[in-house]
């Protein structure tokens, strides 16, 4: 892809890319939108630091003031860490960003975007969107999903948060070709809490006619060669996007019981709020972080960074077993 607009690549991901070398991209929306300051600095450092740890490079996403950029300056994070009013693109806004040289954080689907044009393949998240469950409205569905059925990245990611309505979500998915690899995993992970909890489905889904039934992944890979070459098979048989499922580790998940507690207030102080749109997944967010004494944030930073770790070795996988395959 030659992009009409010059896409900006810190001198060391640029050189990464040409030179073949694994390149980790990460979202600038959890930065932004998605943790409370100062911990979300510290995030954005920890997961950089993870992946270089594991031997590739990383390559934060966001607009800087119009300039789509593939590998934020240590600056340039401080002040989408630290400005009021930046705004949340999803693969919607992306040209508004740039046209009208907004300082933007991007969501999964805009990171998807921008990576790709970079011919960056792997990217590690906290967990992706998905389909919304009521009090939301049943088309509020992330555009996220649609990114993942068209851009050929793999998405590393804790599952999906259980805020959302997650056998909805896999079944938008599959319909979109999209697959969902379980790693060390049969059970789709559930973000915030432990996969032993989704057993018995700890958050009652109004939506699900599943309820009590653990919800599968496409297909289990037990190490980052495995995922790579799954990724790789993938996208050379004209594939868009895969999600590689990560579960969080168990001492940081969240009690169910806790969690689906918090959850039915948070919807229903969402309700009264009358929030909706892209402000809805903030909000829950940042309610749910209240409501359980700041446990979900703690698993939320485990996860993430754990994400980013294991992303990294994928990418590293990727870059000796298809060299070529995903460019
Ligand atoms: N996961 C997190 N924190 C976040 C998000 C996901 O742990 O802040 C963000 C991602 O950027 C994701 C977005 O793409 O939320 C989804 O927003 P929406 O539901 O409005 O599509
Ligand atoms: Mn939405």
């Amino acid at each position: 892809m030659t992009p009409d607009v010059p896409i900006a690549l810190s001198a060391e991901v640029s050189a990464a890319v040409a030179a073949g070398r694994p390149v980790v991209a990460l979202e600038s929306t959890i930065l932004a939108h998605g943790l409370p300051r100062p911990v979300n600095r510290e995030v954005a450092r920890e997961c950089e630091q993870a992946v270089r740890d594991e031997g590739a490079t990383p390559a934060t996403v966001g607009v800087w003031h119009g300039v789509p950029t593939v590998g934020l300056s240590e600056g340039q994070l401080d002040e989408l860490a630290s400005a009021d009013g930046v705004l949340k693109a999803s693969r919607r806004d992306l040209g508004v960003a740039v046209g009208l040289k907004k300082l933007a954080a991007t969501t999964v689907s805009a990171t998807m975007a921008l990576a790709h044009a970079a011919g960056v393949r792997v990217f590690a998240t906290g967990g992706i969107g998905g389909a919304h469950r009521p009090p939301a409205p049943a088309w509020d569905v992330s555009a996220d999903l649609t990114e993942l059925a068209r851009t050929p990245v793999l998405v590393v990611s804790a599952g999906a948060k259980s805020l959302l309505d997650l056998p909805r979500t896999l079944e938008i998915l599959e319909t979109f070709g999209v697959p969902v690899l379980g790693y060390r995993t049969d059970v789709f992970p559930q973000f915030y809490t432990r996969v032993a909890d989704s057993l018995r489905e700890s958050v009652p889904n109004p939506l699900s006619d599943r309820a009590g039934h653990p919800l599968p992944v496409s297909a289990r890979v037990d190490t980052p060669a495995e995922a790579a070459a799954a990724f790789a098979a993938h996208v050379s048989l004209g594939g868009g996007g895969a999600v590689l499922a990560n579960p969080l580790p168990d001492a940081d998940a969240v009690p169910a019981d806790e969690f689906a507690a918090a959850l039915t207030v948070a919807e229903a102080a969402a309700e009264r709020a009358g929030v909706s749109g892209a402000k809805l997944t903030p909000f829950l967010l940042a309610r749910l972080a209240e409501l359980t004494g700041g446990k979900t944030l703690r698993a939320n930073r485990t996860l993430v960074v754990n994400n980013a770790r294991l992303a990294a070795r994928v990418a590293v996988a990727l870059s000796s077993v298809a060299p070529a395959a995903c460019r």
